[in-house]
C-alpha cells in the first residue's frame, strides 16, 4: 500500500440514512426497473439510454467495438457535435432560459445571466474567430482561463469545429501552462487580463508569457495568445502585449458579429478535450475524453445521480480547469438543458455565508462542493447556513473522502434535512462518477460512496491479482471490470504508457479482445462492504490528494530539485483538519551546504513558480540525509510516517536506519 492509503483515515461503518419522501416523488431515478435495466447481463446494451439522451446526426450501429483493446470505441459509427447538443438543440423550447448564472467577485458586482440563446450567439462568434484562425477538427488550442462565462464559450466553441480544448487550471502557473501546452502541440492560447480570487486581483496575462517562453523551450511554437480583456481601464501586463503575437479578443470579435458556425458532425470516438493529470513520473497525463462516449456518460450521471431536472437551478462550486468542471458545470448539465451556476472566488471570502447568499439569492437547489470546502465552512460558520432561506433538494460531494461528522454537518445543517446527499468517486480519467447511490432508489452511508453506478462493476483485487471479498474488511486496489463511456481514450501521445498504467497490472492476456480480461485500475486503495458499497481510502500511487487537488510528488520534487543547494528532495502528505491532506517537502542538501531560511523560501518558490501556488508546502524540512532503501530509494512511506507522528514500522532493513530517529527529533520537536 502507498502512504496515501496508510494513513488514511479509518472509521467504522456507519448506518444507513433514507432520502426524504419528498425527494423520492420527484426524483429522476425513481423506479427499480433502471437498476434492473443496467444489470451486468445487459452490459454493453444498457448504455443505449444514455446515448439516447443526445441528438445524433448519424446514428451509431456497434454499442462498444473492443477490437483493438484496450482502445474501447463506444457508439461506433455514430457522428455527434457536443455543442449541438449542449446549445442549439434547446433553443426551440427554451431560448430565453439562462444556460449560465454567472457570478462575480467582488460580491458587489451584479450576476450576470447568459440564456441559452446567448450562449449561442457568443459561442458562434468565437468559433467563426478560431475557424478564422485556421483551427481546424484535430487541432488542439490551450485555454488558461479563470472561472469567468468566456471559459465555456471557448470549450464550446471549439467543440462546435472539431477543436480539441484543453483548459489549465487559472492557479496553475505560465510554468505548468507552458509545459501542457508543448505536451498537447497547442499553437493557440486563449487567456485573459485578470481576474479576482479572495479580494485580491492577479494579473494573468502575465503568466501567459511565461506559459510561452516555456513551450518554446519545449520546441512549441505559440502563434497566438488571445487574451480576453476584463478590465479595459486597468494597466495589467496585459499592456505589454507582444505584437503580431497577442491580440484582445474584444479587437477581433467585432468583425465576426452576427456570424454563424455549422457544428461539425464529429465521429463518436474523436477527442474532445484533454484534461492534464499528475501521476507517477514527472510528465503530465493529458487525459484525452472523447465525444460521444464521454457526453453520453455525462448527460446520463448528471441526469441520474445529481437529479438534474430542466426547472432545477443547479450549482457545482468546483473549478471549470478541474474534470469536475468540465463534466459537472459545463458539459452534463448543458447537455440536459439545465441553468448552471458558474462562480468566481472562494468560499469563504468575504465570509462563510457567501455560498448561502448566493443559493438563496439565485434559488438553489442542486449544490455540488468538495469535502474541504465543507470542513472549511463548518469550521468557519457552523451556524451559517440557517440564517439564509434557500432549500436543497440535493448535494454532492466530491474529490478526496469525507469523514462521517463532517457528512453529517453537510447533511443535518447545509441540507437542513431536506437534501439527499450522494457521495460520488471518480477521477480525471474516468470522465464522470464511479461509485455512488441513486439517490432515491439507494440509502446513504456517511463515509462510503456507495456501491458502482450504473453500468459500473467495481472488484477489489490484492496485489496478487486475487478478488478481495466483499465484506472480508480487507483492503485492496480497487478496478472497474469492464469498459464504460466515460472512461479516457488514451494518454495524449503516450498510448504505451495509457495501457501500462491502467491495464497493465492486471490484464490477464494481452491479445484479449474480450473485455472480462481488461480490468481497469482507478489508482485508489478501497474497502467494499457485504452491500457492495466501496469505502474509498486514498490514491496508491505517487498522488497527494490536497484539498481534493492531484498533486504529483515527482512534479514536486522535480520543482525542488531545481533549486541550485537541494540533492535530494521527497514531498510527503501530511494528515490535515482542513484539506485532508497538506504537503510537506523534505530536501537534503548538495556538499557543504548549510540549512537556511533562504534555502526553504526557495524552494516554496521554486514551487509556486513551476507548479502554482495550489501546490505551495506546508513545511519544508532540510534534513542531513533522506532514509533509504539499500537499492537507493527514498522511503517517503517513512518519511510521511514520522511527518504524521505515525510509526514507523520495522526501519532495520534501510541502508541507513539511523536517519529515521534523527529526522523524527528535528521534525517532531518543531512542530
Ligand atoms: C473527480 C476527481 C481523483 C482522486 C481519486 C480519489 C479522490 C475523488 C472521491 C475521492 C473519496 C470521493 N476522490 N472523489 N476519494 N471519495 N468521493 O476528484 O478527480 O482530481 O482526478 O482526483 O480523488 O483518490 O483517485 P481527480
Amino acid at each position: 500500500m502507498s502512504t496515501e492509503s496508510q494513513i488514511a483515515v479509518h472509521w467504522r461503518e456507519e448506518e444507513y440514512i433514507q432520502p426524504p419522501p419528498g425527494f423520492i416523488g420527484q426524483a429522476n431515478a425513481a423506479d427499480p426497473a433502471l437498476l434492473e435495466q443496467f444489470r451486468e447481463e445487459n452490459f454493453p446494451d444498457s448504455y443505449r439510454a444514455y446515448a439516447d439522451l443526445l441528438t445524433w446526426d448519424t446514428y451509431w450501429h456497434t454499442i462498444l467495438d473492443t477490437s483493438e483493446p484496450p482502445f474501447w470505441k463506444w457508439f461506433a459509427g455514430g457522428r455527434l457535435n457536443a455543442c449541438y447538443n449542449c446549445v442549439d438543440r434547446h433553443l426551440a423550447a427554451n431560448r430565453n432560459k439562462a444556460a449560465f448564472l454567472w457570478v462575480p467577485e467582488p460580491e458587489t458586482e451584479l450576476t450576470r445571466t447568459l440564456t441559452y440563446q446567448e450562449l449561442y450567439t457568443q459561442v458562434n462568434e468565437v468559433a467563426a474567430l478560431l475557424r478564422d484562425l485556421g483551427l481546424r477538427e484535430g487541432d488542439r488550442v490551450t485555454l488558461h482561463l479563470p472561472m469567468v462565462p468566456e471559459l465555456p464559450v471557448c470549450m464550446l466553441a471549439c467543440a462546435r469545429l472539431g477543436v480539441v480544448h484543453s483548459q489549465v487550471f487559472g492557479g496553475f502557473s505560465g510554468t505548468a501552462c507552458g509545459d501542457r501546452i508543448a505536451d498537447s502541440g497547442s499553437r493557440i492560447l486563449i487567456t485573459m487580463d485578470g481576474y479576482h480570487r479572495a479580494g485580491k486581483l492577479s494579473d494573468h496575462k502575465a503568466k501567459a508569457d511565461e506559459a510561452v517562453v516555456t513551450a518554446a523551450k519545449l520546441g512549441q511554437q505559440v502563434e497566438k495568445v488571445l487574451v480576453w480583456r476584463r478590465y479595459p481601464d486597468r494597466y495589467l501586463s496585459a499592456g505589454d502585449m507582444v505584437e503580431g503575437r497577442d491580440v484582445f479578443v474584444d479587437d477581433l470579435l467585432p468583425r465576426h458579429r452576427g456570424q454563424r458556425v455549422d457544428p461539425v458532425p464529429m465521429p463518436a470516438e474523436a477527442p474532445l478535450f484533454l484534461m492534464y493529470s499528475s501521476g507517477t513520473t514527472g510528465r503530465p497525463k493529458g487525459c484525452q475524453h472523447s465525444t460521444g462516449g464521454y457526453l453520453a456518460y455525462v448527460a446520463g450521471t448528471s441526469k441520474y445521480y445529481q437529479d438534474i431536472h430542466p426547472t432545477d437551478t443547479y450549482w457545482c462550486a468546483a473549478d471549470i480547469g478541474w474534470i469536475t468542471g468540465h463534466s459537472y458545470i459545463v458539459y452534463g448539465p448543458l447537455a440536459l438543458g439545465a441553468t448552471s451556476v458558474l462562480y468566481e472566488g472562494v468560499p469563504t471570502h468575504p465570509d462563510a455565508g457567501r455560498c448561502w447568499r448566493i443559493a438563496e439569492r439565485l434559488g438553489v437547489n442542486i449544490f455540488h462542493t468538495a469535502p474541504t470546502t465543507i470542513r472549511m465552512l463548518r469550521k468557519l460558520g457552523p451556524d451559517e447556513p440557517a440564517r439564509y432561506a434557500y432549500h436543497f433538494k440535493h448535494m454532492t460531494t466530491v474529490g478526496e473522502p469525507i469523514e462521517p461528522e463532517v457528512w453529517r454537518w453537510y447533511h443535518d445543517v447545509v441540507g437542513k434535512g431536506e437534501a439527499v446527499v450522494v457521495d460520488t468517486w471518480w477521477m480525471t480519467e474516468t470522465g464522470g462518477f464511479l461509485g455512488a447511490t441513486l439517490p432515491a432508489l439507494q440509502p446513504m452511508k456517511p463515509g462510503s460512496c456507495g456501491p458502482g453506478v450504473l453500468g459500473i462493476y467495481p472488484v477489489i483485487y490484492d496485489e496478487e491479482g486475487n478478488v478481495v471479498e466483499r465484506g472480508s474488511g480487507r483492503a485492496g486496489n480497487v478496478c472497474i471490470r469492464n469498459p464504460w463511456p466515460g472512461v479516457l481514450q488514451t494518454i495524449w501521445g503516450q498510448p504505451d504508457r495509457f495501457v501500462q498504467l491502467y491495464y497493465g497490472r492486471y490484464c490477464r492476456d494481452a491479445k484479449s479482445t474480450d473485455w472480462h480480461d481488461w480490468p481497469f485500475l482507478c489508482g485508489d486503495g478501497a474497502v467494499q462492504a457485504a452491500d457492495g458499497y466501496l469505502r474509498i481510502l486514498g490514491r496508491i500511487d505517487d498522488v497527494i490528494n490536497v484539498a481534493g487537488h492531484r498533486l504529483g510528488t515527482k512534479e514536486l520534487e522535480s520543482a525542488a530539485l531545481t533549486v541550485p543547494e537541494v540533492a535530494e528532495a521527497a514531498a510527503v502528505p501530511v494528515i490535515d483538519e482542513l484539506r485532508g491532506r497538506v504537503v510537506e517537502m523534505y530536501v537534503a542538501l548538495n556538499p557543504g551546504k548549510e540549512p537556511s531560511q533562504e534555502i526553504e523560501d526557495k524552494v516554496t518558490h521554486a514551487i509556486d513558480q513551476q507548479i502554482g501556488k495550489i501546490a505551495r508546502p506546508h513545511a519544508v524540512w532540510i534534513v542531513p540525509d533522506m532514509p533509504k532503501t539499500r537499492s537507493g530509494k527514498i522511503m517517503r512511506r517513512v518519511i510521511a510516517a514520522v511527518s504524521n507522528f505515525a510509526d514507523v514500522g520495522d526501519v532495520t532493513t534501510l541502508a541507513n536506519p539511523e536517519i529515521v530517529e534523527k529526522i523524527r527529533r528535528q521534525v517532531q520537536s518543531a512542530k
